[in-house]
């Protein structure tokens, strides 16, 4: 409700037509900072928003997992294995892919002394050198002292205490494969895929893709599963002169997946007999990745879980979000 004033002098108009002026600056001022604080907080909602999404996404293609039919075998043919791209109703797309922790070579297997017919660290040496690193002994020692629990050994405590910035190497299992590059003569290059000279390039595998870092306390080495693994990890495995072996196995685990090692050995004993102990058929480790997106924004999540070989129980054991 409006007051009439009874008189007004044009001196009042003035200064009313001013105060209006003002005013109304003011609430343009105040506009758009409303404006731009609705902005800051819509971007937060949506952060949120795709936050949620991701984690949902990875929720979901865990449930895929927990649903496995058949835990004494894992395949890439099973629905798990199968990447997940939706576009939800809010207009949110995600993504989610489960992997199992058999698909590659576990950096921590290296923190435990087995017993198989393949130690860790001879399985290491050869995928290093099939992935164009000539000199990996080096490396593979200090990554072997860096992760297992005893102090003997020339890249132990002592090795690391001189310098600019002296540390204690932590003696147990790594929880990223960042910490890969605490170790000694370890580098962010040694990770670069190499270009394949072709596709009988005996050297041309790739690091990065072939190894991950499962973050749990070992009792024993996690297996590569031979009817994920890739190439290159199978070719670490059985060492550089079974070549024509990794093919039989890749050749044969496409028309049907390996149920037990059984299978291998009566395909090949010979590479059975190298195999004993280092790998299965099953996994009990998977990472999953999801990715949420919208309007240019995104969030990710990684995780890793572990599955329980009898009732499929997933119990998570390292979750990463990423904004
Ligand atoms: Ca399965
Ligand atoms: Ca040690």
């Amino acid at each position: 409700m409006s007051r009439r004033p009874a008189a007004r002098s044009g001196m009042a108009l003035i200064l009313t037509l001013a105060a209006i002026v003002l005013a109304g600056g003011l609430a343009v001022y105040l506009q758009a900072r409303a404006v731009s604080r609705s902005r800051a907080e819509q971007a937060e909602l949506l952060r949120e928003r795709l936050r949620l999404a991701a984690a949902e996404a990875a929720r979901e293609a865990l449930w895929i997992l927990a649903a496995d039919e058949d835990l004494a075998v894992d395949h890439l043919g099973e629905d798990w294995a199968s990447p997940r791209e939706a576009v939800r109703a809010d207009g949110v797309s995600t993504w989610a892919v489960v992997e199992d922790a058999g698909r590659f070579f576990n950096w921590n297997n290296l923190s435990i002394s087995n017993r198989s017919s393949r130690a860790a660290r001879d399985i290491l040496l050869d995928l290093m050198t099939f992935c164009g690193d000539f000199s990996p002994v080096v490396r593979v020692a200090a990554l072997e002292d860096f992760v297992d629990a005893d102090e003997d050994g020339s890249y132990e405590a002592d090795f690391y205490r001189v310098g600019d910035a002296p540390f204690r190497p932590p003696n147990r299992e790594l929880w990223a494969p960042a910490e890969l590059l605490r170790v000694h003569d370890f580098s962010a290059e040694v990770f670069q895929s190499r270009p394949k000279a072709g596709p009988d390039d005996l050297f041309g595998g790739d690091l990065a893709a072939s190894t991950a870092c499962v973050p749990m306390p070992l009792k024993a080495a996690v297996p590569v599963n031979v009817n994920t693994a890739g190439r290159d990890v199978l070719m670490g495995v059985t060492g550089l002169q079974q070549e024509a072996a990794v093919r039989t196995v890749l050749a044969l685990r496409q028309v049907q997946p390996f149920e037990s090692l059984a299978m291998i050995f009566m395909a090949n004993p010979e590479l059975a007999a190298a195999l004993e102990g280092t790998v299965a058929t099953a996994s009990t480790c998977f990472r999953v990745r999801a990715r949420a997106s919208m309007e240019g924004m995104h969030s990710s999540v990684m995780a890793w879980v572990e599955r329980d070989a009898k009732k499929g129980d997933i119990r998570i054991l390292q979750w990463v979000e990423e904004g």
